[in-house]
């Protein structure tokens, strides 16, 4: 593919000449010198990213070799080499790690330069991915002094990718590894991937579908470890790290064995021997990435063993060569009984594995969703943030569209995920928010960060919807930085990917941080979530998941709604929480509106803190999110002309749909509710 859309936050697009004197972009970009010992790889990189980045951007491709010593010219290295040594300090080296860099301009006598060092290539790589940034939204870099590093040391991204070539829970085509039981081979679409991702300082990926069916499980077999090494190889150019999802049954399935129990020998000797193949052929390999006892998945409770006992397993195999198990706490009972008032699929992940914290190998991460539900349009935070004291842990976020619109809708997520970021869990008293829990920071743990399941296919334009990169940028910024705001990423990405004319910068901007309020109003009121179509989930459907096993309920009647979660009256939910959280949820007069019916059950006459009631709410929410989307297109409308064609006709035809089927959801969810409660509508409007 090519076109705009293709290149997303790679663009690159021709700055004004004008623009590229005043800021002195040229005379500092005419010469990129390489200063290091060895060549090392991602030096390599770093040193082609710049050349194709400024001659896209300024017209004239730098010289790649060059001296130091006199004249102007970025210089690119690590810190040891003899160039580089002197311009930095032990505190600043210290302060980088081993994926931050500095980005500094110098001007001396005999030569100007800015020197982009890490103590590692890969500083240097992103250091360089941070200049090109700053170049392309104009930003000055005479007097540059960035010193810089990740947050945290995992930032990874999950695909859900099957090798037929479908993706589960996919909505921009279909995979850019995988077709028919076997690698695609499309390389250089991978490389395009890999340099998007690196940009944005993803460093890991695990390429196939965490539910592992019969072919993937044969990842890890010598026939396909090959591709899986030639992938894993291109990612390397990029400083990623690649990971396969891994079936908790392949001693059975792959090796021939009559057991997969954790604690037998022959199954951790199969695991050791599996393993140690696969680093043969990717010397770098990351690990293991598994959902075990879950929704149909093969686990350690066929065997009574707890899935401390199935994660260390992995974690020994993996450990002589430095690798790594990320084990998934999206483990709850799916074929509930729903007279059962006392079990409650929010409790489940904190239930499970609470008391196993400390009981994991330090080279287990378990991951962790956002909410303890399942990437609902709105949740609380998962009370196992804060509930994990002795545990690696890794927040995981779904950047896939599934609940928020499938690619079809707006719904920029950031907004959403910094909530759950900045929530303070109080596990060390104030100011224990997920995100120090999720780094590690906040009970010092070795390993941890963030990870989000993949909304990238091989659409022309990567995301189906153009406005949807916004998120997979944002995830990579977010788990590099997670105090950056939603506004910042908004305005830094729609600079990179359409420009800085003013105008469209505030519309496309204001445009994202309003979707996902305008998604929330036409559909999941209060906190309440699941009113989907069963199955592939798009589209309302007030009782889709209300007559199901899935413990997914809302229990609307024609007196009230809501899940009693309290611990006084409910499930006890809300007590999972640490003290100040706890109390806020426990009473509905504390309760946030916005959760309200995620925690209690209340009758539509209920009064919100807003002034309305419950079913008054749902009717004005509704009325108002299906006009905005209708807003939506207006605004976008206004654009035209400012946009090449591709794109936006791309993005129209998106929002019109969106518009239509935001009507839908109004009139599905008003008249549900109007039918059920008997209560009109306190202004008269029409419900159908
Ligand atoms: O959100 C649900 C999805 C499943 C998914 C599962 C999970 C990969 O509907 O498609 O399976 O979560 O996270 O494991």
């Amino acid at each position: 593919p090519a076109g705009e859309a293709y290149k997303a936050w790679l663009r690159y697009a021709r700055l004004d000449r004008e623009f590229i004197e005043g800021n002195g972009y040229a005379s500092w970009c005419g010469t990129v010198v390489t200063a290091s010992a060895e060549d090392a790889a991602l030096l390599a990189t770093a040193r082609r990213e710049l050349a194709e980045g400024i001659e896209s951007m300024l017209g004239r491709r730098p010289q790649e070799s060059g001296n130091a010593d006199e004249g102007s010219f970025l210089l690119i290295g690590t810190l040891g080499s003899a160039e580089l040594q002197g311009l930095t300090d032990a505190a600043e080296r210290e302060a980088i790690g081993d994926e931050g860099y500095i980005l500094r301009a110098f001007e001396q006598p005999m030569r100007r330069f800015i020197a982009i060092g890490g103590n590692t290539d890969k500083g240097v790589l992103y250091g360089a991915f941070h200049l090109l940034r700053l170049l392309q939204t104009g930003q000055p870099i005479r007097d540059l002094n960035v010193v810089d590093r990740p947050a945290s040391k995992l930032r990874m991204i999950d695909h859900w990718d099957n090798m037929d070539g479908s993706v589960e829970r996919g909505y921009a085509g279909r995979s850019i590894f995988f077709r028919e039981g076997d690698f695609l081979g499309d390389w250089d679409r991978v490389r395009d991937y890999a340099r998007l991702m690196a940009a944005v300082g993803l460093n890991a990926v695990a390429i196939n579908n965490v539910n592992v069916h019969e072919t993937e499980t044969r990842l890890i077999a010598p026939e396909l470890l090959p591709s899986v090494a030639r992938a894993a190889s291109v990612f390397r150019e990029y400083g990623i790290r690649l990971y396969l999802s891994v079936n908790f049954a392949s001693p059975i399935q792959l090796g021939g064995l009559t057991t997969a129990d954790p604690l037998d020998p022959r199954v951790r000797e199969w695991w050791a021997e599996r393993t140690a193949d696969v680093y043969r052929h990717v010397p770098d390999f990351g690990g293991y990435l598994v959902k075990a006892d879950s929704e149909f998945r093969p686990g350690p409770f066929t065997y009574g063993r707890d899935h401390a006992d199935g994660a260390n397993l992995l974690a020994e195999a993996l450990r002589p060569h430095g690798g790594i198990v990320i084990w998934r706490c999206f483990v709850y009972d799916c074929q509930q009984d729903w007279r059962d008032r006392k079990t409650d699929r929010a409790r489940a992940a904190y239930d499970h594995f609470r008391p196993l914290d400390g009981k994991f190998d330090e080279n287990v991460i378990l991951q962790i969703k956002n909410g303890p539900m399942d990437f609902q349009v709105r949740e609380p935070v998962s009370p196992l943030f804060g509930g994990l004291q002795r545990t690696n842990q890794v927040l995981e976020l779904q950047i896939t569209q599934e609940y928020t619109g499938q690619q079809r809708h707006l719904c920029y997520l950031v907004p959403q995920w910094k909530e759950a970021i900045d929530f303070d869990t109080y596990a060390k008293g104030p100011g224990s928010t997920v995100a120090k829990a999720a780094t590690g920071e906040l009970f010092d743990r070795p390993l941890g960060g963030f990870a989000a399941v993949s909304n990238i296919g091989d659409d022309g334009n990567w995301t189906g919807h153009p406005l949807a990169q916004a998120n997979f940028y944002g995830f990579g910024r977010l788990a590099w930085r997670p105090e950056l705001s939603a506004e910042q990423i908004a305005d830094e990405w729609v600079r990179l990917t359409f420009g800085s004319d003013p105008d469209v910068v505030a519309t496309i901007g204001r445009m994202l941080l309003d979707s996902w309020p305008i998604y929330e109003k036409y559909t999941s009121p209060l906190g309440v979530g699941w009113m989907v179509n069963p199955n592939h989930h798009y589209g309302p459907n007030v009782d889709g998941y209300e007559y199901s096993m899935w413990g997914t309920y809302h229990y609307a009647d024609c007196h009230g709604i809501g899940v009693d979660r309290t611990v006084r009256t409910g499930t006890g939910y809300a007590g999972q929480y640490h003290d100040a959280p706890a109390a806020m949820y426990e009473s509905a007069e504390s309760c946030p509106d916005e959760l309200l019916l995620f925690f209690h059950h209340l009758p539509y006459s209920h009064v919100l803190k807003s002034g309305r009631t419950i079913i008054q709410h749902i009717y004005d929410t509704h009325f108002e999110g299906a006009e905005q989307a209708e807003g939506l297109v207006e605004t976008w409308r206004r654009l035209s002309g400012k946009i090449d064609a591709e794109r936006y006709e791309s993005v129209l035809s998106r929002l019109e749909q969106q518009a239509k089927h935001a009507a839908e959801w109004r009139d599905v969810v008003n008249t549900y509710f109007c039918r059920k409660s008997g209560i009109p509508d306190a202004h008269g409007r029409q419900i159908y």
